[in-house]
C-alpha cells in the first residue's frame, strides 16, 4: 500500500513468525535488506520505500486493530521497531476494512488503531460510502502526484512516545556542541535546530544537503550527543531521533523545514515528525521562537513548509513551561491499496537455517 508519502507492504501479524528475530529475518528478505539497491526484495532502496505494516485485530478494550511499524534499514541487515510512521499509518484502516478485521459503515469508517511501537492510540476516519473503501477523492498531499480520498488522523496522547516525556532532556532548549537545539517527542524523537546555527539557510534542496558531507557528519555528531540526553542510549544503529532544520517560512506557512530521517533529507517531512516539529513551534521557551511565524489565536493550525510543498497539523495545547501539555494532534493523509498477493521468502530464511 502507499500510506501518504511512503510505500511498503502490509502484513497480517499471523502470516509472520511471532518471535522478533525470525520476523525481522522473514521482513529483511523481503525488502531485499542489506543491500543498497534492495535488488533482491521489494525495497525501493530509500527510507521511505523500505517500510513495512504490521496488522492485527486488537485485543485491547475498545480498540480495533493493533499495528506494529518496522522500518528495514536499507544496508545493514537491520530492522528498527522503536519509532512509529503517521504515513504507513494511514493505510491501516483500509487494510483493516477491506481485510475483514473491522467492519466498515456508510459513509465513514472509523478505526482505531494501538500503534505497538509506541503505545499511543490514533483513530483513523476512512471514506467507505456503501461500506466499500472509497480511494478516489479531491485531496492532495504534497509529495503525491494527483488527489483521492481524504483519511483524517487524530492522535489522542503521543507526548512521549518513544522518549519519556514531551521535552525528554527536561528542558525547552538545550546546547549541545555550542548549538541552542530543542530535543522534543510528540509522537517522533525530533531535535529541532535552527538552519543557520549550521551554516544553512534551510531553502536547500534536500540532494544538495545530503551532498555536503561536512555537514552531515556535524549533523550526525549533534544527533548522537542528542541521543543520550533524550535518554535513548547509544543511537548509532537506531533511527530516532530524526534531525529537523527550521527556517522562518517561505509559502505563507508558520515555518519551514528540512529534516533528516535520520541520515537522508526527506523529500517532505514525515507525519510525526511534522507534528513534533509543529509543536516546538507552538511552545514557548524553544528553538523555534522568532523563527516561526505564529499570529495569536493560530496556534492550532500549524503549516509546516518542506521541500515539496506544506504539511497541516492541528493542535490543542495549553499552559506553558512544565506545565505545557499536548491534548489532541490532527493531520491529513491519503493511502492506496496497490496491490494483493505472495511475497516468495526463501525457505531458508524462514526456517533460520
Ligand atoms: O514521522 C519518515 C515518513 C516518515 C515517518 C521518517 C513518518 C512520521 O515520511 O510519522 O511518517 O521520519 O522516517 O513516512
Amino acid at each position: 500500500m502507499r500510506g501518504g508519502t511512503s510505500k511498503g507492504p502490509f502484513f497480517l501479524a499471523s502470516d509472520l513468525p511471532a518471535e522478533a528475530r525470525s520476523r525481522d529475518r522473514v521482513l529483511l528478505a523481503v525488502m531485499g535488506s542489506p543491500d543498497a539497491r534492495q535488488i533482491d526484495g521489494l525495497g525501493g532502496a530509500e527510507p521511505l520505500t523500505s517500510k513495512v505494516a504490521i496488522v492485527s485485530k486488537s485485543q485491547r478494550a475498545g480498540i480495533d486493530v493493533d499495528f506494529l511499524f518496522a522500518q528495514v534499514l536499507i544496508e545493514q541487515p537491520q530492522v528498527d521497531v522503536s519509532p512509529n510512521c503517521g504515513n504507513m499509518l494511514a493505510g491501516v484502516g483500509p487494510f483493516a476494512i477491506e481485510g475483514g478485521l473491522v467492519v466498515p459503515s456508510d459513509p465513514t469508517t472509523r478505526v482505531s488503531i494501538y500503534m505497538v511501537n509506541t503505545g499511543n492510540l490514533a483513530v483513523a476516519t476512512v471514506q467507505t460510502p456503501a461500506g466499500q473503501v472509497r480511494y478516489d477523492g479531491a485531496t492532495a498531499i504534497a509529495g503525491v502526484p494527483g488527489t483521492a480520498a481524504p483519511i483524517s488522523i487524530d492522535f489522542l496522547d503521543t507526548a512521549g512516545s518513544v522518549c519519556e516525556s514531551l521535552l525528554p532532556t527536561g528542558r525547552v532548549r538545550d546546547r549541545i556542541d555550542g548549538i541552542d537545539v530543542t530535543c522534543i517527542d510528540n509522537g517522533m524523537p525530533v531535535v529541532v535546530v535552527p538552519a543557520r546555527a549550521l551554516g544553512k539557510s534551510g531553502y536547500e534542496a534536500p540532494r544538495q544537503l545530503d551532498a555536503d558531507l561536512d555537514f552531515k557528519a556535524r549533523l550526525e555528531k549533534l544527533r548522537l550527543a542528542a541521543g543520550g540526553l533524550m535518554r535513548l542510549g547509544d543511537v548509532s544503529q537506531k533511527v530516532v531521533p530524526k534531525m529537523a532544520l527550521i527556517a522562518p517560512a517561505q509559502a505563507g506557512g508558520h515555518v519551514c523545514t528540512r529534516s533528516f530521517i535520520p541520515h537522508r533529507c526527506h523529500s517532505a517531512i514525515g507525519v510525526l515528525g511534522a507534528v513534533s516539529v509543529a509543536t516546538a513551534c507552538v511552545m514557548p521557551g524553544s528553538v523555534a521562537e522568532g523563527i516561526a511565524r505564529i499570529a495569536p489565536g493560530s496556534a492550532g493550525v500549524m503549516s509546516v513548509e518542506h521541500p515539496s510543498g506544506e504539511f497541516t497539523v492541528t493542535l490543542e495545547v495549553s499552559g506553558a513551561g512544565e506545565n505545557f501539555t499536548v491534548t489532541r494532534s490532527g493531520i491529513l493523509r491519503t493511502a492506496r491499496a496497490l496491490m494483493r498477493g505472495e511475497v516468495l521468502v526463501p525457505h531458508s530464511v524462514w526456517d533460520g537455517r
